[in-house]
């Protein structure tokens, strides 16, 4: 990914687990590395599409000058804390903090650390499948989300059998959903997705028909979109018991669009959704 580098800012501060630190202080040298897309920045030249690095070093500045820690830890988890709060464009920080004046008997350059924090997000899926061994299809494509080194899944629902919606020549679905908390952005979260149908051999031919698995995102932290690739919250999730049944009862108290779930899972009158034992 992109980065934004601030290095080697040099401040005076009084951060140390000795007395005397507190008291005389010290210098301390700091870099940052932000990560985060530049691209659109790129092409519009506008600051307002990236983080301006001069916000970013008042708030750096501001705390290692005004602030007292007395582990140099602390004082980077603060620093990525406040960055990855303030700025939500920013993916992940490396902050590194350097005393060259840490009081040791010795010669040295410095002493110091690197921390690096990664933004995490809590996202919702929708599985879905009527085709063939829909059970070990569903456990499949819920394996191969768990097997990603940046994917937590946190929750699984039960299973549901589920009248088919749209299209309705065609089986009964078996639908669960799914919580995670990611590290992954919202389109590699899907290309994702779209692996996890390719492993599962899905082939797209009717719109709405039979599908060895569907794996759809239904939110992504408080991220919207509406392009042409991806439309989060999900455009049509709202009307189907089969995608809020077994969110609902995995996630009872979300909110979608100030909607509070219970309230849109007893508003809804149309297929049937039954809760299995497989
Ligand atoms: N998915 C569809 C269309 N219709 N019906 C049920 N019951 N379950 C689904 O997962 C489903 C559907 C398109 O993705
Ligand atoms: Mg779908
Ligand atoms: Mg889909």
């Amino acid at each position: 990914m992109d980065k934004i580098l601030l290095k080697n800012l040099a401040f005076y501060g009084y951060h140390g687990v000795l007395p005397e630190e507190n008291v005389l202080g010290q210098k301390f040298f700091v870099d940052i590395e932000l990560f985060l897309d530049l691209c659109k920045a790129g092409i519009s030249d506008d600051v307002h599409e990236t983080v301006n690095y001069a916000d970013v070093y008042q708030m750096v500045k501001n705390v290692v000058e005004n602030k007292r820690f007395k582990l140099i830890e602390a004082l980077a988890e603060a620093i990525a804390n406040l960055i990855l709060n303030k700025f939500s464009r920013v993916q992940e920080v490396i902050v590194q903090i350097r005393k060259p004046e840490a009081p040791v008997n010795g010669i040295f350059d410095y002493f110091g650390l690197t921390i690096k924090r990664t933004r995490k997000v809590k996202a919702y899926l929708s599985l879905g499948s009527n085709l063939g061994d829909k059970k070990a299809n569903i456990d499949q494509a819920v394996e191969l989300l768990r097997n990603h080194e940046h994917i937590n899944v946190t929750k699984v629902s039960s299973y549901y059998e589920t009248e088919p919606v749209g299209y309705t020549e065609q089986d009964w679905f078996l639908n669960i959903a799914v919580e995670l908390e990611t590290s992954l952005a919202p389109y590699s979260l899907l290309k994702y997705c779209n692996f996890i149908e390719k492993v599962l051999k899905r082939e797209r031919v009717i719109k709405w028909g039979p599908r060895i698995i569907d794996v759809d995102i239904l939110l992504y932290g408080d991220f919207r979109s509406e392009d042409e690739l991806l439309t989060i919250p999900h455009p049509r999730m709202m009307e189907r018991a089969f995608v809020m049944v077994p969110l609902y009862e995995i996630a009872p108290e979300l909110e979608i669009n100030k909607r509070n779930i219970k309230e849109i899972v007893e508003s809804l009158t149309g297929e049937e959704v039954r809760k299995v034992d497989l």
